[in-house]
């Protein structure tokens, strides 16, 4: 009887515990996750890899032409909802580029903004700019605004909303810039500052803001040989200036990028990640995933060593 109760016992443990299993999604390439918890479900907001086709991207090289959100009641499941954002319907995105690359999205006063960087047409201007595409539910449909966010070129845009109500967006060129959103969460409020107190070498995309017990954590890929590590800084301010915290996630020895997002899901927190799971020999072709991540005493972050497939 004693074996049957704790058998009982541990397959309801199994059915109240939520379980991730790598990579999340199988039906296609993801990358570069963002992961928002929306009401009592998770939605990822990853990149989608594909191949160069003719007049489309470059071979051998990053390719996206669409975003997909993917959401899910217990990292196990997951749906998705199809294509949200795609290059040829925004009308200053360069459609020959396939540059739709890693993608935020927020909530606020019941609005979903979705934000991703694309190539500009080149009568427009070089280079990255970053779009918002805006809807009434974390699925869609979105609506991407008919122009780029003005003054802010780049890639790889994060966007933290603080506790009074003060949006920031933080992206990538070169360094890393964090500055002020109006409250219409389409336009800058104040001017991009480069944060320079985080390592000034190999520190050129990705960063994710969030905040836990009073301690914003600028977390961002570094890489100091060829693949990339995943950091985090410390500070009291949204706006730095920041302290160097650890290490998150060593490098993969296959995959040149890693890109992540921090979420605490049903009491749980979690680090969501990429590596090339689906593609060993093309780490171009990424796969997302998701592991639980655990906080020291003292605020500071275990590193996580990532589940084998
Ligand atoms: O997905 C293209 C680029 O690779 C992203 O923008 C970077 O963060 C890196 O993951």
């Amino acid at each position: 009887l004693s074996k049957y109760l704790l058998l009982i016992g541990f397959m309801a443990a199994m059915a109240t515990h939520t379980y991730a299993q790598n990579p999340l999604i199988m039906s296609q390439f993801t990358a570069d996750p963002s992961a928002r918890v929306f009401g009592d479900k998770v939605y990822v907001y990853p990149s989608h890899d594909i191949m160069a086709t003719k007049g489309h991207g470059r071979a051998g090289w990053f390719n996206m032409a669409d975003y997909h959100v993917f959401s899910s009641p217990n990292l196990t499941d997951w749906t998705d909802h199809g294509v949200i954002v795609s290059q040829n319907k925004v009308n200053w995105a360069d459609s020959s580029a396939y540059a739709m690359w890693a993608p935020d999205c927020i909530a606020r006063n019941g609005k979903y903004y979705f934000y991703f960087p694309a190539i500009v047409k080149p009568n427009i201007g070089r280079g990255f700019g970053i779009g918002v595409a805006i809807a009434d539910k974390p699925q869609g449909p979105f609506v991407p605004q008919p122009e780029p966010i003005k003054g802010a070129l780049g890639i790889d845009p994060n966007v933290f909303i603080d506790k009074d109500g003060q949006a920031y967006i933080y992206y990538a060129q070169g360094n890393i810039y964090a500055a002020k959103l109006k409250e219409n969460m389409m336009e800058l409020a104040s001017e991009p500052k480069i944060l320079g107190d985080l390592p000034e070498k190999g520190l050129k995309e990705g960063p994710y803001l969030f905040e836990r017990k009073g301690i914003y954590y600028l977390t961002y890929p570094h890489v100091e040989n060829k693949t990339e590590r995943l950091e985090y800084a410390m500070a009291s301010n949204p706006m730095g200036p920041f302290k160097f915290g650890g290490v998150i996630m060593k490098e993969s020895p296959n995959c040149w990028t890693n890109h992540q997002s921090l979420i605490e899901f049903k009491g749980q927190w979690y680090l969501f990640y990429h590596r090339n799971d689906l593609s060993p020999n093309f780490d171009k072709n990424r796969s997302i995933r998701a592991d639980s991540l655990f906080f020291n005493t003292d605020g500071t972050i275990r590193e996580v060593i990532p589940t084998l497939r």
